[in-house]
C-alpha cells in the first residue's frame, strides 16, 4: 500500500495520542470490559461494548454513543477520546454500540434511516433509530449491574445524528442528551449544501454505500475506498476538473455504491430526502439537550445550529442549550494545547475548558445531581474577540440585523442604501472554476481547512465580485443569522451562488506567533463564513426552476450563523462567484433536469450579473426568505 493509502487508514482509525495510553490504563485499572449483542425488537442484535467501573460501592449513569464507525474500535480498553477523560475518572457506565447494519451489528444500513413517529414496542416493522435506542435502554436497566437508572447520550458526527434521532419518542430513563456536530439533513448537511452536491466528499461514498454481509470488526468497503486513492493525485483541483461530469464518477468509482445511486436518483428534496431529516420530529422532548458545534466545521455546521433551533421552537419543557466554539469539525474532543484553526490563533486549552467546564458539568448535573446546571441557553464563542459570550437567545433577540449592500468601485455599506440600478457582472466558466482553498491540496476525504482560509486567490480573479468596507473605526459584531437577498440575472439557464463574508486584516497586522506555516497576516482575508446556493432551487427544493435568460430573479438563501466581531482597522468584505471547486461540483449553467447525469456539452460560460438591489442581512434573526424544505411525516407533507 502506498504510504497516502497507510496515511488514510490511519486517519480513518484514529491515531493514538499519549492521553489516550493514559486513559487505556485508567480504563484497565478502573473498568471491566464486556461486550454484548443486544435484541431489538424485530429480533436483530446490536453490538455493543460496555465498560462498566470496578468500584461497587456506588451507581453510576450509562453514557452512551451509537456509531456507524465501529464500536469495535472502542474495544480493548481504547476509548480515543470518547468520553472526555474527565467523564471517564468521574465514572460512568460507558456505552458504545454498532448501529443496525454496521459493522457487529445485525440488519440493514440505510442512511440516516427516517424517523417512523411513535413508539409501539410490540411493531417490529416500525424500526428506526429511536426505536433501536429505546429497546437498548431498556435492556441496559435490567441487564448491567449498579445503574442508577438515567441514560445519557453523545456522538459527533454521524454518532451526533444517533444521539438527535433518539429524542422522538425517547425512553423516560434518557436524561441528557449532547449531540454534537450532528447531521440534521444530508440534503443540507455533508454531501449537499443546499442542494449542490459536494465533490470533496466523492471518496467519502465508499464508506456509506455498501452493505456488509456477515457481522464483521473491519471496514467490509476498503478495497472500494481505495479505488480512489490508486492513482496519486497531488492536486485535487486538477484531478477533480480532469474528471469531467459527475457521471464518470458514476462509472468510474461509484457504479456499485447504492447510497451514490440514491444520490443520482433523487437531485431534489423529493420524499426520500425530507423522510432522513430529523428536525420535523423533533417533538415531545421533556429532558435536557446541549448540542455542540465549531463555527468552523465544514462538515456539519446548519445541523448543530438548526438542530438547536428546532428543539428550542417545539419543545419549551426541554432544557435545550447550544455550544460553538472556535473548532473545525469535533475540534473540542481533541487538544492540541494551541487552539487554531489553520494557522489562526485562538487561544490556550479551549477543548479542555470545554470539557472540563461544560461538557462534564452538563451529565454530572443531570445524570448524577452533581454541582450547578450553570449553562446558559446559548455559550457562543466570539471568533474575532476571541473570547466566549453568554446569551439569553440564540439568535440575539436584542441584535437587529445589519444590511450589508454593494456599491460601485467594490464599495460595501453598512445600513445605507446604495445605488439599486448599478448592475455587476462576471464570466463564469466551469472549465475554469474558483478554487475554494489558496493552497494546493491533494483529495481530501472530506474538506476541512479552508473555512478560515485567505480568501486572496478569489479576490483577485474577475469572476468574482468582491467588496469591502473602508477599514472600520468602531468595532462591528455580527452576532446570529445571515440572508444573502441576491437580485441576479444571466445569459445561461441556471448557476449556482457562493457567497462569502471576511474579515479583511489592516496591512501592518502581525503575524501570529504560532504560526508553523509562516502565514503573512498583513492583508489577509479571513473566511468567516461562506455557503453555496444552487439557483434552480431559489423557489423550492423541492421542483427546481431553470433561469429565463436576461430576467433579473431572486435569489435568497441562509447562510450558517456567525458571531465574530470585525476589529478597528479590519474592514469587512464580501465575495460573491458562481464556481468553488472541487469543494463544489460544478453546474452546467445551462439548465439540466439532473446534474449529476449531465454531459460534457452542457457546460456552458454564462455572464452572470448581481444587482445593486441585492442585500445581505447580518445578525440577529433574519427574515427567512430562503425556501423551506417541506417536512414529510407519515402519509402527510408538512409545509412550513
Ligand atoms: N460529517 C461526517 C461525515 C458524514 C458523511 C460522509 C463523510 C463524513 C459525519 O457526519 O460523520
Amino acid at each position: 500500500m502506498t504510504f497516502r493509502i497507510l496515511l488514510l487508514l490511519f486517519i480513518l482509525v484514529s491515531p493514538f495520542s499519549r492521553a489516550q495510553e493514559a486513559d487505556s490504563t485508567f480504563l484497565r485499572q478502573h473498568y471491566d470490559l464486556s461486550e454484548y449483542h443486544i435484541p431489538m425488537r424485530d429480533g436483530a442484535e446490536l453490538f455493543t461494548v460496555v465498560y462498566t467501573p470496578k468500584d461497587k460501592s456506588r451507581t453510576y449513569p450509562f453514557l452512551m454513543n451509537r456509531t456507524c464507525y465501529n464500536a469495535s474500535n472502542y474495544t480493548d480498553y481504547q476509548v480515543r477520546r470518547y468520553p472526555s477523560d474527565f467523564l471517564i475518572r468521574d465514572g460512568y457506565i460507558l456505552v458504545y454500540q454498532d448501529v443496525r447494519g454496521r459493522y457487529m451489528s445485525d440488519g440493514t444500513f440505510d442512511n440516516m434511516r427516517p424517523n417512523i413517529p411513535g413508539n409501539d414496542p410490540g411493531d417490529p416493522d416500525a424500526i428506526d433509530e429511536s426505536s433501536d435506542t429505546y429497546d437498548t435502554i431498556e435492556w441496559l436497566l435490567k441487564n448491567i449491574d449498579n445503574n442508577n437508572g438515567r441514560v445519557g447520550m453523545y456522538g459527533v458526527s454521524y454518532p451526533g445524528f444517533y444521539t438527535a434521532a433518539a429524542l422522538p419518542d425517547a425512553h423516560p430513563a434518557l436524561k441528557a442528551s449532547s449531540p454534537q456536530a450532528p447531521i440534521a439533513d444530508f440534503f443540507f448537511d455533508d454531501f449537499h449544501h443546499q442542494g449542490a452536491y459536494l465533490q470533496s466528499y466523492t471518496a467519502a461514498f465508499a464508506v456509506f454505500g455498501y452493505q456488509k454481509t456477515e457481522r464483521t470488526r473491519e471496514p467490509w468497503y476498503r478495497d472500494k475506498l481505495m479505488r480512489f486513492y490508486e492513482a496519486p493525485a497531488a492536486d485535487g483541483y486538477d484531478f477533480h476538473l480532469a474528471q469531467g461530469p459527475l457521471k464518470n464518477i458514476t462509472e468510474k468509482y461509484h457504479h456499485d455504491n447504492f447510497f451514490w445511486q440514491q444520490i443520482v436518483e433523487h437531485p431534489n428534496y423529493d420524499e426520500f430526502w425530507q423522510k432522513r431529516s430529523i428536525l420535523p420530529h423533533l417533538k415531545g422532548i421533556d429532558h435536557a439537550v446541549m448540542t455542540v458545534g465549531g463555527w468552523f466545521d465544514a462538515e456539519d455546521l446548519y445541523g448543530p445550529l438548526n438542530i438547536y433551533k428546532t428543539v428550542e421552537v417545539n419543545n419549551p419543557k426541554a432544557k435545550n442549550t447550544i455550544v460553538m466554539g472556535p473548532w473545525d469539525h469535533g475540534g473540542w474532543a481533541r487538544e492540541r494545547g494551541k487552539t487554531t484553526h489553520n494557522h489562526i490563533y485562538f487561544g490556550d486549552s479551549i477543548s479542555t475548558h470545554y470539557q472540563r467546564e461544560i461538557e462534564r458539568r452538563f451529565f454530572n448535573f443531570h445524570l448524577k445531581d452533581e454541582g450547578e446546571d450553570t449553562l446558559p441557553e446559548a455559550y457562543m464563542y466570539d471568533t474575532g474577540t476571541k473570547e466566549w459570550k453568554s446569551f439569553d437567545s440564540w439568535p440575539p433577540e436584542e441584535v437587529k440585523p445589519l444590511a450589508l449592500r454593494f456599491g460601485e468601485d467594490g464599495r460595501l455599506t453598512l445600513g445605507d442604501a446604495v445605488d439599486a440600478s448599478a448592475v455587476f457582472s462576471y464570466v463564469s466558466d466551469p472549465d475554469k472554476p474558483v478554487p475554494y482553498t489558496s493552497q494546493t491540496e491533494g483529495l481530501t476525504f472530506t474538506p476541512r481547512r479552508f473555512m478560515s482560509d485567505d480568501q486572496r486567490h478569489a479576490a483577485r480573479r474577475p469572476d468574482v465580485l468582491t467588496f469591502q468596507t473602508e477599514p472600520l473605526s468602531d468595532p462591528v459584531t455580527l452576532a446570529g443569522e445571515l440572508l444573502a437577498q441576491l437580485k441576479v440575472s444571466m445569459t445561461g439557464t441556471d448557476a449556482d451562488f457562493v457567497v462569502k463574508l471576511i474579515d479583511v486584516y489592516p496591512q501592518d497586522h502581525p503575524n501570529y506567533e504560532h504560526n508553523p506555516e509562516n502565514i503573512v497576516m498583513g492583508g489577509y482575508q479571513q473566511l468567516v463564513r461562506s455557503e453555496v446556493f444552487r439557483g434552480r432551487f431559489r423557489n423550492s427544493f423541492e421542483t427546481p426552476e431553470p433561469f429565463v435568460p436576461g430576467e433579473v430573479s431572486d435569489v435568497n438563501f441562509r447562510l450558517q450563523d456567525v458571531l465574530h466581531t470585525f476589529k478597528p482597522g479590519h474592514r469587512i468584505m464580501v465575495q460573491i462567484h458562481s464556481t468553488w471547486f472541487p469543494y463544489i461540483d460544478r453546474n452546467p449553467q445551462k439548465y439540466v433536469e439532473n446534474i449529476y447525469e449531465a454531459s460534457e456539452g452542457d457546460f456552458i460560460k454564462s455572464t452572470i450579473s448581481v444587482h445593486g438591489s441585492s442585500v445581505i442581512q447580518a445578525g440577529g434573526k433574519v427574515d427567512d426568505l430562503s425556501p423551506q424544505p417541506a417536512a414529510f411525516e407519515g402519509e402527510r407533507f408538512i409545509r412550513d
